[in-house]
């Protein structure tokens, strides 16, 4: 379909026909009356055979799909992405192949607001991106920042549960964030990350984009690297302050959507540069942090960012509803030359986010354009609810005798790594240098300078009026193990501000926490 054409043509007949004079039905005949409903006379009754309001009432009862369950409010565009370097010592894919170019489409995103909510809530960014390459497509599905608050995918619900409303009021509870927080210190590096300058970005536009987890490369040798993604906005990273952000939630909630659209609208296509860190297969299994440990980062003192290419956006969405919201990205989308590694946030999600989109979008998402690869696909998957493409009356299994071509590789895959041992639930073996608390204090330490500090003790002490005594003590001990100073600081800070918001007063029993603590004595004394 196109802007000039009105409606759209069965592309399976391939028939465009003349352009119809007024709107049809959804069978193409005429529709006589998109304003007036079939009734017995002007007052009388309306009628069930009016197809016309059935078919307007029932299509709009179904307009929306579920939205996504994190990361439901965002948008994007599509782009070009450009290999500059030659990085084949590392990769074989052809995405990656010097002077390749391949279509991107990018998706931003919030994490725990919901589809109407302010675009400047405090918050991590997603940064979705797909490679539409000439061996399928491509998923790098990371966030505006590397590492992430847990490391084992059954906290995942848990944690997301924690940012997003309170069972009973319906509102959104700093005390539960905290409370989530304070139990799991691992969530220390993301959330010196979220409560820094970075947790407010000016713009998408602004701000650099994470694949986060340790991926894997393999070489047309077939040797394997780990590697992690990082997208470089060439336009600087820049960041709100609280009282812009909050000015912003109020007079436009649509801030970052908006300037996307408008930038590219006005010919300033915003860019990235991707970068990898390379670690060689065999180093990972010595390397001082466990490097699949998704809350650090590989210090770039011993793995240095190396080129790859840029990303340039330069076409809006021409349907936001069909090209970004029905959009399914999955790390699981891997092509040969790359692969997964095993991080085992990673791995979980190889499973979630297709089974999330099965749910949201149907058992053929796959089908939809803007899913769809620029390959020609051969997968033994058929029919279902709303499928689309088919292979015909080409053989539907596996082995035939028609010519239908199938797969039979058989031993080690050449993305694989070697895994034994007894069946336990635990969390990683630690390095030498593991800690949840030391690389979080080289960013408060070392990468913040006195001012970015400054503005991270106000943010987390200005969230402390909302939380409960008990909790706020495990605030100030989480930040004393980050570091001893910042922790003080805060707790003053906190206090001075407890004070003044209510004076004489303790927060005992006020706040949107004490419903969890009722709710908790009710169970008690239900079980009694
Ligand atoms: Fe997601 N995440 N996630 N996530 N995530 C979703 O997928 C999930 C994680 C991220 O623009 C959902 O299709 C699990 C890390 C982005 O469309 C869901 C775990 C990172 C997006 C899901 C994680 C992300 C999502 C919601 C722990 C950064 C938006 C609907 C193992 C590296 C994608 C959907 C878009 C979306 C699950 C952790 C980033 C529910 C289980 C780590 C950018 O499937």
């Amino acid at each position: 379909m196109t802007d000039t054409q009105p409606g759209y043509v069965n592309a399976e007949h391939g028939a465009d026909g003349a352009a119809p004079a007024g709107s049809t039905l959804s069978n193409g005949a005429p529709n006589d009356s998109d304003r007036n409903s079939l009734s017995v006379g002007a007052n009388g009754p309306l009628l069930l055979h009016d197809v016309a309001l059935v078919e307007n009432l029932a299509s709009f009862h179904r307009e929306k799909v579920p939205e996504r369950l994190p990361h439901a409010k965002g948008s994007g565009a599509f782009g070009v992405f450009e290999v500059s370097e030659d990085v084949s010592a590392w990769t074989k894919a052809a995405a990656f192949a010097p002077g390749a170019s391949s279509e991107v489409l990018v998706r931003f995103s919030t994490v725990a607001g919901e589809q109407g909510s302010p675009d400047t809530w405090r918050d991590v960014r997603g940064f979705s991106v797909r490679l539409y390459s000439e061996e399928g497509n491509l998923d790098i599905v990371g966030n505006n920042t590397p590492i992430f608050f847990v490391r084992d995918a059954m906290k995942f619900p848990n944690f997301i549960r924690s940012q997003r409303r309170l069972p009973d009021s319906g509102l959104r509870s700093p005390n539960m964030q905290w409370d989530f927080w304070t139990h799991n210190p691992e969530t220390a590096h993301q959330v010196s990350y979220l409560m820094g300058d970075r947790g407010l970005p000016k713009t998408w536009r602004h701000m650099n984009g994470y694949g986060s987890h340790t991926y894997m490369w393999v070489n047309a040798e077939g040797e394997r690297f780990f590697v992690k993604y990082h997208w470089h906005s060439d336009q600087g990273v820049e960041n709100l302050t609280n009282e812009e952000a909050t000015e912003l939630a109020g007079s436009d909630a649509d801030f970052h959507r908006r300037d996307l659209f408008e930038a590219i609208q006005r010919g300033e296509h915003p860019s990235w540069t991707l970068k990898v860190q390379v670690m060689p297969y065999e180093e990972a299994k010595t390397y001082r942090y466990n490097p699949f440990d998704l809350t650090k980062v590989w210090p770039h003192a011993d793995y240095p960012l190396h080129t790859v290419g840029r990303m340039t956006l330069n076409r809006n969405p021409q349907n936001w509803f069909a090209q970004i919201e029905q959009a399914a990205f999955s790390p699981s989308n891997q092509v040969p030359g790359t692969g997964v590694s095993p991080d085992k946030m990673l791995l979980a999600r190889v499973f979630s986010y297709p089974d999330a989109q099965r749910h949201r979008i149907g058992a053929n998402f796959t089908h939809l354009p803007v899913n769809q690869p620029k390959v020609r696909v051969n997968a033994y998957q058929f029919d279902g609810p709303m499928a689309y493409l088919h292979s015909g009356s080409q053989p539907t299994y596996v082995t035939n005798s028609y010519g239908r071509p199938w797969s039979d590789e058989v031993g080690p895959v050449e993305n694989g790594w070697e895994a034994d041992g007894e069946l336990v639930r635990q969390a990683y073996d630690l390095r030498a240098d593991d800690d949840d608390f030391g690389q979080p204090g080289t960013l408060v330490r070392e990468v913040y300078d006195d001012t970015v500090r400054e503005r991270l003790v106000q943010t987390v002490a200005g969230m402390m009026p909302d939380v409960e005594p008990q909790i706020r003590e495990r605030v100030y001990e989480y930040w004393r193990n980050i570091d001893q100073e910042v922790g003080e600081r805060i707790e003053a800070a906190a206090k001075a501000q407890i004070e003044v918001t209510v004076p004489g007063v303790t927060h005992e029993d006020t706040g949107s926490a004490s419903s969890l603590r009722e709710q908790e004595d009710d169970r008690v004394a239900g079980d009694r």
